[in-house]
């Protein structure tokens, strides 16, 4: 078979893995499903009366699955670069697939929900332990800002160079200026390493 020179020499694109991590219920399917450019694979399992006690809906009671493994999606950004996005699942029983789904990561966004804020500590304390770059975006729930970003950095004790953004995961553009954001933190980072 043959091939078109151009074709020959286009080199592949450059990949970028982003995870979408947080607590149970923070709404991670729900931002990788806003903004992925590919129906992204899903592995979500109904929430049953085997989880009462277990699960904590409260704050997002209409809430009827969860993510049992990973979700999966994708952004071109360009022909040169594309951006895979990994949503971690945020049960506890789960926990164990962070590990392979970190390997090869750029970054992560540790998605916050005001209502139940130190869910997000597991994951915060994960990636500073891995040493890979994170930013905090909290998840306005119903587009409600029930907290400023200080008052989130103060409770979480996030160091003053970890960003905070505050978004509405179900809005793309509200999802990719908090991916942006991400790796302008980690190019910022690479940058100050360097000098
Ligand atoms: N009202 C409102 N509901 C939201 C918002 N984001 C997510 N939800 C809802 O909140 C629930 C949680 O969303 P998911 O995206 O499944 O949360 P998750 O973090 O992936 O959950 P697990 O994978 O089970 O940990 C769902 O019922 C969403 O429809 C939001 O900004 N506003
Ligand atoms: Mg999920």
């Amino acid at each position: 078979m043959s091939y078109g020179s151009s074709e020959r020499r286009r080199p592949a694109p450059v990949a970028l893995k982003i995870l979408v991590a947080g607590g149970f219920g923070v709404g991670k399917t729900t931002m990788v499903g806003a903004v992925s450019e590919i129906m992204p694979l899903r592995t979500e399992e109904q929430l049953t009366d085997a989880g009462v006690g277990v699960d904590d809906v409260a704050g997002v009671e209409e809430k009827t699955t969860t993510t049992v493994a990973l979700d999966f999606g994708r952004i071109t950004i360009n022909e040169r670069l594309v951006v895979y996005l990994f949503g971690t699942p945020g049960q506890k029983r789960f926990w164990y697939l962070w590990e392979d789904l970190a390997i090869g990561a750029l970054g992560a966004v540790v998605l916050a929900d005001t209502r139940r804020l130190a869910d997000c500590f597991p994951s915060l304390d994960y990636f500073e332990e891995l040493g890979l770059p994170f930013l905090v975006a909290v998840n306005c729930f119903d587009g409600r800002q029930i907290h400023t970003s200080d008052a989130v950095r103060r409770a979480l004790d996030l160091d003053p160079m970890v960003p905070i953004l505050l978004c509405d995961a179900r809005e793309r553009n509200s999802a990719r200026d908090v991916l942006v954001a991400l790796v302008e933190h980690v190019r910022d980072l690479r940058l100050a390493t360097r000098r």
